[in-house]
């Protein structure tokens, strides 16, 4: 068996790399893939971890590669690096792929000379990016660096340049098509999804929508009203941006309102965050949204059964039912919920997709969220979610998550620039912190109005 076939086995054993076409898995970019890596794993085999470290040492051989140290990109380099150089007696350093040090902390960590040849050793190559920071990070530091061996590459477009433009040779003990080859050979996947399954390093971004999407469905005849009052209102302001007012007091949101009033179809509110919420305030926002030109959203989530939601929405202190044009729903409970929330005049919108870091809401559950809204079509006009599966005009992508350049914060939210949001055929951006903690939160308003309604006229 050749190399990369042996190291593929051991890869799929250990399940360090796992392959899953009809649920595929969500990165913490939100992109989703076919295919999961971690090989932390591996190191727990001693069998398979000999195994590979030999694969490492043979590919130096072989390749007569010329060096004086080894050196292991942390964190998962480095137990690899270890191996290797222990079993070849050579000096091993270690070195961090953030840019960026913490205050006291040394990039490169080991001794070394000015001018010594390093070896990198990564354990994967998803796009290669922190394997190339690591390696300008030797570079800096004065070390030589030719080559760089991985144990698995996703084989994306973009590595191979990457590595070019470092005039660094890339070396890998298995890659991706090997392994799809041998995950067949071992029926962990049928041979008709391998090819699909292959196509998801080409264009990873949208391979889910291109595989996922269910059928289009043409122009339906009638059309729920608050669904055509939100088009008019995105093309009369020219914009497909609802901005979530998650402030605490009535009065800052209405600050907010009359700075960004101007540049939105939609507001989000979170009534039950309000410290000093009277019904004045629902008058006050209501006047400001007839004037301003934009409809309103209560992210109230339902998540109960049908008899509980509706007296949530149209009792309690905030009777929702009265003022807001649009709600949202959970589908976890089942049609009742929908049943409890039927309403001539408040339309509804479910939650297909969440933008939260480790979220439960899988493929399966996506396609449920979907059938259901098609089953209540004359309440349900949209959808809080993050990829357009269902290409059905009845219905309105709205992606929360967004702000103008990814990341996320420390409560597990994720992040999505404006235009990769719009890319995976988002209709409305939902923003929050972006806008309202700008310090000039109307001219950022602007700027993501402009931004997102360019992307989305493209
Ligand atoms: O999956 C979701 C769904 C929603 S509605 N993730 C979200 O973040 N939201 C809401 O969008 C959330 O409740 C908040 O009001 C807004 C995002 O706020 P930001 O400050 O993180 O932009």
């Amino acid at each position: 068996m050749s190399r990369q076939k042996k190291i593929a086995e051991y890869l799929l054993d250990t399940k360090a790399v796992k392959l899953n076409f009809d649920e595929p898995f969500t990165y913490a970019s939100g992109i989703r893939s076919p295919i999961y890596c971690d090989n932390r794993v591996l190191i727990s085999h001693p069998k398979i971890r000999k195994g590979i470290a030999k694969a490492f040492i043979d590919v130096i051989k072989e390749n007569n590669l010329e060096f004086d140290i080894i050196a292991g990109v942390a964190t998962s380099g480095i137990p690899w690096a270890a191996f290797i150089a222990e079993e070849l007696e050579k000096p091993m350093v270690y070195v961090r792929s953030k840019a960026k040090g913490h205050g006291m902390t040394n990039l490169v960590e080991g001794e070394f000379k000015e001018g010594d040849k390093a070896i990198v050793i990564e354990d994967l190559i998803s796009t290669g990016g922190s394997s190339l920071t690591a390696a300008k990070g030797l570079k800096e530091a004065g070390i030589i660096v030719n080559d760089l061996i991985a144990i698995f590459t996703y084989q994306m477009k973009k590595t191979e340049e990457g590595f070019n433009n470092e005039k660094i040779n890339l070396h890998t003990l298995s890659d991706f098509s090997t392994l799809a080859e041998k995950a067949v050979e071992k029926n962990y996947l049928s041979a008709e999804n391998k090819d699909k399954v292959l196509e998801w390093n080409q264009d990873p971004q949208n391979w889910y929508s291109k595989h996922y999407q269910t059928e289009e469905i043409k122009e339906p005849e009638t059309k729920n009203k608050v669904l055509l009052k939100l088009q008019k209102v995105m093309k009369e302001k020219k914009s497909n941006l609802c901005v979530a007012a998650d402030l605490t007091t009535t009065k800052e949101i209405l600050d907010l309102v009359e700075e960004i009033g101007d540049k939105i179809c939609l507001l989000k509110t979170h009534i039950d965050i309000i410290e000093d919420f009277t019904p004045e305030f629902i008058t006050k926002l209501q006047k400001l949204a007839k004037e301003k030109n934009f409809m309103i959203f209560e992210d109230r989530k339902f998540a109960d059964i049908g008899n509980t939601v509706k007296h949530q929405f149209e009792n309690g202190i905030y009777h929702i039912a009265d003022w807001a044009d649009m709600v949202n729903a959970h589908v976890l409970p089942g049609p009742g919920i929908l049943e409890g929330l039927k309403n001539d005049k408040v339309a509804l919108i479910l939650l297909q997709e969440m933008s939260s870091k480790g979220n439960l809401l899988t493929p399966d559950y996506t396609k449920k969220a979907q059938e259901m809204a098609q089953e209540y079509s004359n309440y349900v006009i949209g959808f809080i979610g993050l990829n357009k599966t269902l290409k059905d005009p009845r219905f309105m992508l709205m992606t929360p998550g967004v702000k103008l350049e990814k990341g996320t914060d420390k409560l597990g939210q994720q992040y999505n620039d404006v235009e990769s949001a719009i890319k995976k055929g988002t209709d409305i951006i939902i923003v929050g912190r972006g806008i309202y903690q700008a310090e000039d939160p109307g001219a950022e308003a602007q700027k993501y109005q402009e931004l997102a309604w360019k992307t989305y006229n493209k």
